[in-house]
């Protein structure tokens, strides 16, 4: 076997509660800014189809978890909701979503399925939206407890927590370039959403230590390596300023308790400080993680700017640089985002010689396709054979990494089953496993067949 990976690797799948347990208004839970936005904007989903249409894990993740294991999966990464747990946003838990949490993860453990459990997925209660959502440091507060509340309720199952899934989603989305409500488009808003949410991920990990918990807490940051169009000093400005927005700005606080240097004086030259507090430079020192999970989609590619930024335009972290399309890059057509694997590898190589080698793994990582039933084979099975190239064409790099010492601990492909992706809806198909949106059918493809056997293998 050419690629073999150590024995303890995680092989598995991402998902999350918004994006799979459906039952988005039953069993007790209130609803989130995606059932409040889709309520008054069904428009901007993809064809109308909002956070109802799920592929109903909540009802059905007992049949979920034997495909899981079926495909050879040792591990497994959901979130719990925290409308569901706690509707009224702070206070007692919903029985029923106790009792809901327990059976999947009694499930998974009696398969053999290690849980990797997130707490936020881009999921905020609308209860606590109205109370101003992460621009509210009350907001801040009810999550350190919603996270205590889980990790008392269920820390005895759980040993592998993450506290937000891509933080910086939500503040891009629905703060700088609408595409999450409440679609808000303001830079020194986004700055304090950005702040708060490490602020609340800093108090839940405090939470969680002071409990004596014995598991490890961590967060997944979606991290997109900046590559410049060329070695120009002006060009590589360019790609340190956007490192600096959309990686280091979420990875430096996780990883060593503390913002880089060079993001807090460009954020004070153009007055976009959020505003800060006595305590906080403490709390974000205690908020240091023990593992990192990285989704990695694709790489950022950035140019100097060719125009002068005009001084009454609003900021924007567009002001430093432009996007770069590079001549002869491998694109995914099926979904309009560049592949490039290498990436991977430079990211688990940067954070080896530039974060303490800290304890990672590939958290999510994944190709959508759009129509993907024109790959339906004569058997009715989903023929992905460019999913295979792409998960074992990052993986060949991962593996080098490992060898190289990075401390990769794992690889979960996202998703599990072609899941409600926000307003692109079903738009993208990602699973391992296709689910037929009319019958509720699910139906392993060629993909996690293929994967079922790396994983009892140990490599391909
Ligand atoms: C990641 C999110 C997932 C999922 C995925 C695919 O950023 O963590 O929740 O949405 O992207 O996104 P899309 O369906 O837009 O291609």
């Amino acid at each position: 076997m050419q690629y073999r990976f150590p024995d303890t690797f995680w092989w598995g799948s991402a998902s999350s509660a918004p994006q799979a347990e459906g039952a988005s208004l039953q069993g007790g839970k209130a609803p989130t800014i995606w059932d409040h936005w889709f309520a008054i904007e069904p428009h901007r989903f993809h064809q109308q189809v909002g956070p109802a249409d799920t592929s109903t894990f909540y009802q059905h993740f007992r049949d979920d978890i034997a495909l899981m294991a079926q495909i050879g999966h040792n591990s497994f990464r959901t979130s719990i909701a925290w409308a569901r747990l706690l509707p009224e946003g702070r206070g007692e838990p919903n029985p029923e979503a106790v009792r809901f949490y327990h059976a999947m993860l009694d499930e998974l453990l009696a398969r053999g399925i290690t849980p990797f459990i997130n707490l936020f997925h881009f999921d905020m209660p609308m209860v606590m939206q109205e109370k101003g959502g992460w621009e509210s440091r009350e907001v801040v507060d009810a999550f350190a407890e919603f996270a205590a509340t889980c990790f008392q309720l269920f820390g005895g199952k759980v040993k592998h927590w993450f506290t937000f899934n891509e933080p910086i989603v939500p503040v891009e989305g629905g703060y700088l370039y609408d595409f999450h409500y409440p679609n808000v488009v303001d830079f020194r808003r986004a700055a304090t959403v950005a702040y708060h949410t490490m602020l609340a991920h800093a108090k839940a990990v405090q939470a969680y230590r002071s409990q004596g918990q014995d598991g490890q807490i961590g967060i997944i940051l979606n991290l997109t390596p900046s590559y410049p169009r060329s070695q120009h000093p002006a060009d590589l400005k360019a790609a340190n300023i956007a490192d600096l927005f959309f990686n280091r700005s979420f990875l430096d606080p996780a990883v060593r308790g503390e913002y880089p240097s060079e993001l807090v004086a460009l954020l004070r030259e153009y007055d976009q400080l959020p505003p800060c507090e006595p305590g906080d430079r403490a709390l974000l020192a205690a908020g240091k993680v023990d593992l990192l999970g990285v989704n990695y989609y694709q790489p950022r590619r950035v140019k100097a700017r060719s125009n002068a930024v005009n001084p009454a335009s609003p900021f924007m972290p567009e002001w430093f640089f432009d996007y770069y399309e590079m001549p002869g890059r491998k694109m995914n057509p099926h979904r309009g985002w560049e592949i490039y694997e290498k990436g991977i590898y430079d990211i688990l190589t940067n954070l080896r010689d530039h974060y303490g080698n800290i304890p990672c793994f590939i958290s999510e990582n994944g190709m959508g396709v759009e129509g993907e039933e024109k790959f339906l084979g004569e058997d009715g099975q989903i023929q992905d054979d460019y999913r295979i190239a792409f998960v074992s064409d990052h993986l060949r790099w991962v593996h080098k990494g490992i060898g190289e010492g990075c401390q990769c601990l794992g690889y979960h492909l996202w998703t599990f089953i072609d899941n409600w992706s926000w307003s692109n809806a079903y738009k993208n198909r990602y699973g391992f496993i296709r689910l037929d949106l009319e019958s509720g059918e699910r139906r392993i493809k060629k993909s996690g067949e293929w994967f079922a056997d790396v994983s009892r293998r140990g490599g391909f």
